[in-house]
């Protein structure tokens, strides 16, 4: 056998590269947030900085941008967390009697 062949007696081993990844990426989604009248501006920050991971600077940024603009992204996801980080802001902002709004939009 020739040093560049093994024992399928083909250069590459009979290796079938694949032509496509097996890696899909994930669709991802923005979770925006709507500005309204009553949320107190410290708690938009503060979820900001809690459920989407933001430092203090850019959770106020954001919380900005949606007081003046009426809407933002708050981070993008693949759905599952997207739609979980929704549901759990909902919540915790309900609990505190805030009607602090969040939606889902594809990428
Ligand atoms: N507009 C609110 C206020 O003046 C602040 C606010 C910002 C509320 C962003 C919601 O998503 C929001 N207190």
């Amino acid at each position: 056998m020739s040093s560049k062949q093994n024992q399928t007696g083909s250069p590459d081993g009979g290796l079938v590269l694949e032509k496509e990844p097996k890696t899909k990426k994930p669709t991802l989604y923005r979770v925006l947030m709507l500005n309204d009248d009553y949320t107190p501006m410290e708690f938009v920050v503060m979820v900001l900085q809690r459920f989407f991971g933001h430092d203090l600077e850019s959770a106020q940024k954001i919380m900005l941008h949606v007081h003046q603009r009426g809407i933002g992204v708050c981070g993008i996801y693949a759905y599952e967390i997207a739609e979980a980080k929704v549901n759990q802001v909902t919540q915790f902002a309900r609990q505190n009697e805030h009607p602090l709004q969040l939606q889902l939009e594809q990428e």
